[in-house]
């Protein structure tokens, strides 16, 4: 990855910059992880004839804010907007939809197909840009990825895109419920959309 430079002026650094400024908001495995995602980012980019460009940005960013305490995102959702509801979740969900606003502040990123597929990049979207549906499953099959269907996963996601996109949003619910988790709304709207094969 040490020869990838961007071609396009869509941050205002150089790779090596902006990896620099994402290495130095994250400990060494979540940027490892990022690295990681933009690398498969980038594959799943090239197969599907995809923007390689802002895929690997995505990928690379994508978890920018996941180790800001909770009181930074607590300030930011009622200072900037958000929907209170999101108060009733935590850093899952907040580190991609709200974790996209401090990427534009801090990263200088205003690209919204970029922003877009952060915010989305936990849990989906009903409709989902091809670059959103790169960085969902780039984060799920990443090289350092291992649960039970894994490679199932990234056979799936590498043959066919929005395959893999379904394969992942049933794995996650499956186990979010297994696990007596909370869902947000957005993520059963995303599993309706996506998932069932008939209307009812
Ligand atoms: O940030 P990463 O760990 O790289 O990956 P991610 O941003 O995809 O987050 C994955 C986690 O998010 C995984 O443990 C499942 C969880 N998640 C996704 N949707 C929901 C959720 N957790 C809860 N509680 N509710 C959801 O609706
Ligand atoms: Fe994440
Ligand atoms: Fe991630």
């Amino acid at each position: 990855m040490s020869d990838f430079t961007y071609q396009e002026n869509i941050v205002p650094y150089s790779r090596a910059e902006l990896a620099q400024k994402v290495a130095a908001n994250l400990s060494e495995g979540r940027f490892q992880h990022c690295l990681r995602v933009e690398e498969t980012a980038i594959k799943l980019a090239e197969l599907n004839h995809a923007d390689v460009e802002r895929a690997a940005i995505a990928g690379l960013v994508h978890d920018y804010a996941k180790q800001l305490p909770d009181e930074v995102f607590i300030e930011a959702i009622h200072e900037a907007g958000f929907d209170p509801e999101l108060l009733q979740y935590g850093n899952t969900i907040w580190h991609g939809v709200v974790g996209a606003y401090f990427i534009e502040r801090d990263l200088g990123i205003h690209d919204e197909t970029i922003l877009n597929a952060v915010r989305r990049h936990t849990i989906g979207a009903p409709e989902m840009t091809v670059i959103d549906q790169i960085l969902f499953v780039a984060d799920f099959i990443e090289p350092g990825r291992d649960f039970p269907g894994v490679a199932q996963a990234r056979e799936t996601a590498f043959a066919d895109l929005a395959a893999g996109v379904r394969f992942e949003i049933l794995n996650t619910l499956t186990f979010l419920i297994e696990g007596q988790k909370k869902i947000y709304p957005k993520t059963i709207d995303t599993y309706n959309a996506w998932v069932p094969t008939q209307a009812h």
